[in-house]
């Protein structure tokens, strides 16, 4: 089931090849996407803070104004603490769709 879901998005990309795999377009699985910004836990406190995040935006190549960072971070803390933790990484992933050209793959 694996290998037939592989095969439609691969056919899908292949479809839509252009968009796909212009520079800023990047797809990832939700795992993959946890792990990518895991990377930008600097402290490793397990969370994602707003300086954290801003280094992950960066590292997408997205021109993305600090202000925006915020509004991110706003999006995606749902327990308003200021960062973003494990629970809240699927609410980020949200916002990575819509604002930095990322695609979560199911
Ligand atoms: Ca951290
Ligand atoms: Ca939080």
């Amino acid at each position: 089931m694996a290998i037939k879901n592989y095969h439609t998005v691969h056919k899908g990309i292949h479809v839509d090849g252009n968009m796909c795999r212009s520079k800023n377009k990047r797809e990832m699985t939700m795992a993959e996407f946890k792990e990518w910004i895991r990377r930008f836990d600097e402290d490793k406190d397990g969370r994602i803070s707003r300086d954290e995040l801003r280094e992950a935006i960066r590292a997408t190549g997205a021109w993305f104004p600090s202000w925006r960072t915020k509004l991110g971070v706003k999006a995606a803390d749902m327990n308003r603490d200021g960062f973003i933790e494990d629970s809240e990484i699927t609410n980020l992933a949200e916002f990575a769709q819509n604002h930095l050209g990322i695609r979560i793959m199911p």
